[in-house]
């Protein structure tokens, strides 16, 4: 049987209802020493595991990655603050663009400037429409690129930003509430940007507890992305 590409995993799990759980790492707050123990401890429903954060020195998110390698049979998908995250290890890339900001660097720029390092790769490449909405407090994502997230109560700006994205050509949906939100994307949120795209969509930020997770499934998440509740426990 021909294996599925990382995409086709996402196309699949949307087609078939599948709910994919992505295990978020960021290399800047983890011990290489760990990965083995942490591996082991993730939840059997794991499906992918995701490696970024929003600055990472530059080599730290190669080396995560071939550690985790070692341990896990998982697919690693890059998951980049910034350009210099790319790395061959993985298996694929989350090509990023914050559409809900306004900063032509994280539009476009960051884009521009991965280009050189990705011919040297043999990435599955993503292209990705990122959207970030309130958390509730502060996140590394709004710090790092000086963007604004989009209120929750602009459901209407939520959905058309995700629409916006897929007219142009993005292949995924992240609707992010930001690392160690305060509270996650509301699932009617979830649920309108769901109705209107037809691409798969990916929720993260804020979801430590089971019942926030079933309820971003249940409003019509395909993949959550879950770190911070990891991190701790
Ligand atoms: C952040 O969506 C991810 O980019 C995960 O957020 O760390 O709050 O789980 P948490």
């Amino acid at each position: 049987m021909e294996t599925l590409s990382i995409y086709q995993t996402f196309e699949e799990a949307k087609l078939l209802n599948n709910q994919l759980l992505a295990i978020l790492i960021d290399p800047d707050k983890f011990e290489l020493s760990e990965a083995a123990d942490f591996l082991d401890r993730i939840p059997p429903e794991t499906t992918h595991i995701f490696v970024g954060g929003s600055s990472v020195a530059e080599g730290k998110t190669d080396a995560l990655i071939r550690r985790i390698k070692l341990y896990s049979a998982h697919p690693v998908i890059i998951f980049p603050g910034d350009f210099t995250q790319i790395s061959n290890a993985a298996d694929a890339l989350l090509f990023l663009s914050l559409l809900s900001g306004r900063n032509p660097e994280y539009l476009i720029g960051q884009q521009v400037k991965s280009v050189e390092r990705l011919k040297h790769t043999e990435l599955e490449v993503i292209p990705t429409s990122y959207i970030l909405i309130d958390g509730g407090n502060e996140s590394a994502v709004a710090r790092v690129t000086e963007t604004k997230p989009i209120p929750q109560e602009e459901i209407e700006t939520i959905v058309n930003t995700a629409k916006a994205g897929e007219l142009l050509g993005a292949k995924l949906v992240y609707l992010e509430a930001g690392s160690g939100a305060e509270y996650p994307v509301n699932p009617d949120i979830i649920s309108e940007v769901q109705n209107e795209i037809s691409i798969p969509l990916i929720v993260g930020g804020g979801i430590r507890s089971l019942e926030q997770l079933k309820a971003a499934y249940n409003a019509g998440a395909d993949m959550v992305v879950m770190g911070t509740a990891f991190e701790t426990s």
